[in-house]
């Protein structure tokens, strides 16, 4: 499947005319991708949704077991709060909320602000273990605020790390940089500077969002054209390859960790 930003983004805008978050907590459209019988996973073990705060909003703080992480679209003048600490969320950046952490949005910028939100729930509605909790007070109070978060990831702080990063000289893959995320067990967090890579297949499912650039993506036997905001989705080994037309940064959520901890990884270069 295949999900464009500015057909999402105008869903989202309507949205917004209808329902503040105060109300409706979240203003999130979900992939629900249709493979049969599915009424809300991306993939199986995984599910995304955008998201869009409208300036001056802020929404309320929950907790779940539930993990979650989200990509940063458009957003300037955004922050979230996770456990008390408040911190700015802007264009490129990955923010962590681990599962049972209390967590709000709110948006003191101009611009509607727009993310993508990756969380593990179809895994924990296999297994059961979900808790939900709204936060006694509805809005956590702000203990700290900080720019640098162990929660956040700046897009600056991921190029860096990325200009440092050396592709596969096979060409097998391109230059790749994995975020080591302890907290977050069921999720691997990646980006890559694509050019062109060959095909590749893995028992992970993968859920591609391109932060900037333009290109194409081969998965199985279909290609999609992507834009920057975009959302690409291979399944379980499902042969895929990247062709960018210019310069593209991808971010990669998939539930390698999963896999691997299960002893279910497998992985073919093609
Ligand atoms: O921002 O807390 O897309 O709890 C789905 C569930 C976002 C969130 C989602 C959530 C959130
Ligand atoms: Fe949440």
């Amino acid at each position: 499947m295949h999900w464009g930003y500015q057909q999402v983004k105008d869903a989202l805008a309507s949205a917004g005319t209808l329902i503040d978050v105060a109300l409706a907590e979240r203003r999130n459209l979900i992939l629900r991708n249709p493979f049969p019988n599915n009424n809300f996973a991306t993939v199986k073990t995984l599910v995304c949704a955008y998201q869009m705060i409208l300036p001056g909003e802020v929404a309320p703080s929950h907790r779940h077991s539930a993990h979650a992480m989200r990509v940063i679209l458009d957003a300037k003048g955004s922050y979230s709060i996770v456990d008390g600490e408040k911190t700015p969320i802007e264009s490129g950046d990955i923010v962590l909320t681990p599962g049972w952490h209390w967590h709000g949005h709110g948006h003191e910028g101009a611009e509607p602000a727009y993310w993508l939100d990756g969380l593990d729930i179809p895994s924990v509605h296999l297994m059961e273990p979900m808790f939900f909790e709204e936060h006694p007070k509805k809005y956590e109070k702000i203990t700290s605020v900080a720019a640098a978060s162990r929660f956040r990831f700046s897009r600056d702080s991921i190029l860096t790390e990325l200009d440092k990063a050396k592709g596969d000289p096979a060409g097998a893959h391109a230059p790749r940089v994995t975020l080591e995320a302890p907290d977050m067990p069921t999720m691997g967090l990646s980006w890559s500077l694509e050019i062109k890579h060959g095909g590749h297949r893995s028992t992970a499912n993968r859920i591609f969002v391109v932060v900037e650039g333009a290109g194409q993506t081969k998965v199985g036997k279909e290609t999609f054209a992507w834009r920057r905001g975009d959302t690409v989705v291979v399944p379980t080994w499902t042969d895929f390859s990247h062709r960018a037309t210019s310069d593209s940064l991808l971010f990669c959520l998939s539930d390698e960790p999963l896999m691997r901890a299960f002893k279910y990884y497998r992985s073919e270069y093609l």
